[in-house]
């Protein structure tokens, strides 16, 4: 029986990517690499140190940085980011979103939030989301990230459950091979191409419906 949903953030509830893309674009302009939204894509779902990894390969300058010179330029990054953040309210909740949230309150379906960013709580508290999440994981207290399990079933444990017990929803292809290798239902937010590893997919946040989703998960 379905007791748990754990939620990705980022593309998702919400959809922070271009206020990522614009960060990191700052960032790579000040150490002379440019990259377009479609690199912006393989970020999605990915940690700020192994995004920064990415674009430093990228524009060839994997080498280049000391640990603490790639600290900097990830802090960096950050703090633009945080500015870009402060722009978040309630309205830029995904299309869906918050019906799903109230249908699973209502069928007492316990809620959890597995994101990778570290401003996840933040965002939740500009979106007034907190308080619909018994658990928000710490993307800190993590050995590994997406597409390691550890974040899925680290919400499942908080909310006390199995992963059988749980379904989780990512944008990310990182994320729904996340959920998969905690075992669990998976649900994807995408196109047919980077969802095909997902139990269940749907294009857009809007589509998302908790009969449909319930009814699938009992047909597995
Ligand atoms: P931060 P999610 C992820 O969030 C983003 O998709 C990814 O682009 C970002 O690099 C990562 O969070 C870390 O974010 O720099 O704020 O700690 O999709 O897992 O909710
Ligand atoms: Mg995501």
């Amino acid at each position: 029986m379905l007791k748990g949903i754990i939620f990705d953030l980022d593309g998702v509830i919400t959809d922070t990517a271009e206020y990522h893309y614009v960060a990191w674009k700052e960032m790579g302009k000040k150490i002379g690499i440019d990259f377009d939204r479609d690199f912006n894509e393989n970020l999605k779902g990915i940690s700020r140190m192994d995004s920064l990894e990415r674009i430093l390969e990228y524009g060839g300058k994997a080498n280049d940085y000391s640990r603490e010179e790639k600290e900097e330029l990830a802090y960096e990054k950050n703090e633009q980011y945080k500015k870009l953040i402060k722009q978040i309210t309630p309205a830029n909740i995904l299309p869906g979103i918050k019906q799903l949230l109230e249908d699973c309150q209502q069928k007492e379906i316990r809620l959890a939030l597995a994101s990778a960013s570290k401003n996840g709580p933040v965002i939740v508290e500009r979106l007034e989301l907190t308080e619909q999440f018994e658990v928000i994981v710490d993307p800190a207290t993590l050995e590994n990230g997406k597409p390691d399990p550890e974040i899925f079933l680290k919400a499942a444990e908080l909310l006390g459950l199995s992963s059988e017990e749980c379904i989780g929803i990512e944008d990310a292809e990182a994320g729904i091979e996340s959920i998969n290798r905690a075992r669990m239902f998976s649900v994807g937010v995408g196109s047919a191409d980077s969802m095909k590893e997902a139990n269940y997919f749907v294009k857009d946040t809007n589509e998302l419906n908790l009969k449909k989703i319930l009814k699938k998960f009992e047909n597995q």
